[in-house]
């Protein structure tokens, strides 16, 4: 169904849109400096055709907005929630818990422990309140299993994935094949 960027439930703070329909796809971050690394897997949901919204929720520095994000993004058509921070990543746990919404957590390389304290900040979540987790500043993965996700009920996501298998499968046999010879 088309619908205008006010559906984004970004709200009061949207970044960017990459079309106007609903988005499917939230992807937050703690902060504007976490969105070069998120730029991977912006290109992915593009690259898929997902519609997505863009936002910032600092668990810290705005913690009543991200909450508030969390709480209304099923509501607004939200299926997945991407969220990346580095540091003390308390974004993706915290939205989780606000939400029914399967979340993905990005950790950021953002301080001298580069990544893993963040890493390890969103990875060991208490029982109840799962989190998914890919490795450190891999945006790219993070899109493609919210891509996989959507694929579950939405089929022409998955079938685009399995092209999308497909063809990596075939460069990689191409390229063990020019150092066979
Ligand atoms: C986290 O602190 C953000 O997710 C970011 O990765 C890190 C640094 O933020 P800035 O100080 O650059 O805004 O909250």
């Amino acid at each position: 169904a088309k619908a205008s960027n006010k559906t984004n439930p970004g709200g009061a703070n949207p970044v960017e849109g990459n079309n106007s329909d609903q988005p499917l796809v939230l992807v937050t971050m703690g902060s504007d400096s976490d969105l070069p690394v998120l730029k991977a897997g912006l290109d992915i949901l593009k690259e898929f055709k997902v519609p997505y919204a863009l936002d910032i929720t600092s668990a810290h520095r705005t913690p009543k907005y991200m909450m508030k994000v969390a709480g209304e993004a099923a509501k607004k058509g939200i299926k997945v929630i991407i969220a990346a921070a580095g540091g003390a990543a308390h974004l993706p746990g915290m939205i989780s818990s606000e939400t029914p919404l399967p979340v993905i957590g990005v950790p950021v390389k953002a301080t001298h422990l580069d990544g893993l304290d963040s890493l390890l900040s969103i990875v060991q979540m208490p029982r109840g309140v799962p989190t998914a987790t890919v490795g450190i500043n891999n945006s790219t993965n993070a899109a493609l299993l919210a891509i996989r996700i959507l694929g579950s009920f939405i089929p022409q996501y998955q079938e685009h994935m399995s092209r999308y298998q497909l063809q990596m499968e075939e460069a990689v046999i191409e390229k063990g094949g020019k150092l066979r010879t």
